[in-house]
């Protein structure tokens, strides 16, 4: 988590953190990580953890990238270099990496491709998927499968069908919010969500945004990743229940209230919104740490009180208010 310590996230009571099989893979490195006791020894991150299996990064980030049956070659993003994922390596490097939940190697293809490269890209996700089941050793660590097939409904289907014959212990849904209008987002997962077995997790992958996390836990979703917390707050937006607030604004120059009083994190209880728009605008290592903080502490208690609503049986409602308040302009 860029600029927090275990520490902090267990203030704020995360509950899991996710690491990249990409990066981690290109630096440290799979076995400086295993020497160190798997991530939890590398990271002291004693808690739950997750990895991605590197196949969004690949396709999100790479330059020059061959794609086949065996697997995909990328080049770093950081030195150029040229290395190659499959299945059985995704696997053998999340192994690794020693996280409580590993991810199959999919293929997240861009938002513009075509009907008929999503069909030919989710038969080969599919059979990447049996590949990665058969190499997966760990008892120890559960491996999520990941349906894609775009915005398709009877390519969702097959996707769907095929990941779940192969029997995993968690179930993704890959290859949306990459661009796609929301309505249409929501549509793809409300037909998938209801047919993903009742006793297993369902991880809906990359998306952060407060409106959209309780859209699609609204829709059945247990597990959600993205960086936009953290990456919002080092350009100085923070996450409010009244919107998001951008310290910067020339408005918070001179307000010495909090950042968000009802938020009981260190940003919001030792320091104005003058001093955090000081440090933003400095770009002070000690803003995008305390930023970063309110916001990750911010989503946590999101789901919290989701966690409470669906359990008292008004999460519905709750959720229409809540989305009201949010989105109402800031005045
Ligand atoms: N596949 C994997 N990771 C992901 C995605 C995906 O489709 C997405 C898509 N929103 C985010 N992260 N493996
Ligand atoms: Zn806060």
């Amino acid at each position: 988590m860029k600029g927090l310590s275990p520490r902090d996230l267990a203030e704020v009571g995360v509950g899991i953190v996710l690491g990249n099989t990409y990066h981690l893979y290109l630096r440290p490195g799979p076995e400086i990580v295993r020497e160190a006791g798997g991530l939890h020894g590398f990271t002291g991150w004693r808690g739950p953890m997750l990895t991605d299996s590197g196949g969004y990064q690949v396709f999100s980030l790479a330059g020059i990238r061959r794609l086949s049956e065996e697997g995909v070659e990328f080049t770093s993003v950081y030195d150029g270099s040229v290395h190659a994922f499959t299945p059985e390596l995704a696997v053998r490097v999340q192994e690794a990496l020693g996280a409580d939940v590993a991810m199959v190697l999919d293929e997240c293809p861009p938002a513009e491709a075509d009907r008929a490269y999503h069909a030919a890209s989710l038969r080969r996700t599919a059979r990447w998927a049996a590949r990665c089941k058969k190499a997966h050793s760990r008892p120890d660590q559960a491996l999520f499968g990941i349906v894609q097939g775009g915005l398709y409904p009877e390519l969702r289907e097959e996707s769907l069908q095929r990941t779940l014959e192969l029997d995993f212990d968690g179930y993704a849904v890959g290859g949306l919010s990459v661009g796609e209008p929301r309505e249409r987002m929501l549509e793809v997962l409300s037909m998938i969500s209801p047919r993903l077995p009742q006793d297993r997790p369902r991880y809906f992958m990359g998306i952060g945004d407060p409106v959209g996390i309780l859209e699609v836990i609204s829709l059945g979703v247990d597990m959600f990743d993205c960086v936009l917390p953290t990456r919002l707050a080092r350009h100085g937006t923070a996450l409010t229940s009244e919107g998001r607030l951008n310290l910067k604004n020339a408005r918070y120059r001179r307000d010495l209230g909090p950042l968000d009083p009802e938020c009981p994190c260190e940003a919001c209880t030792g320091f104005s919104r003058a001093y955090l728009s000081h440090l933003m605008r400095e770009n002070e290592l000690l803003g995008h740490r305390l930023v970063s903080l309110h916001n990750v502490c911010f989503v946590t208690r999101l789901c919290r009180e989701a966690r409470r609503r669906i359990l008292s049986g008004t999460y519905g409602e709750w959720m229409r208010d809540w989305i009201s308040r949010y989105t109402a302009a800031r005045s």
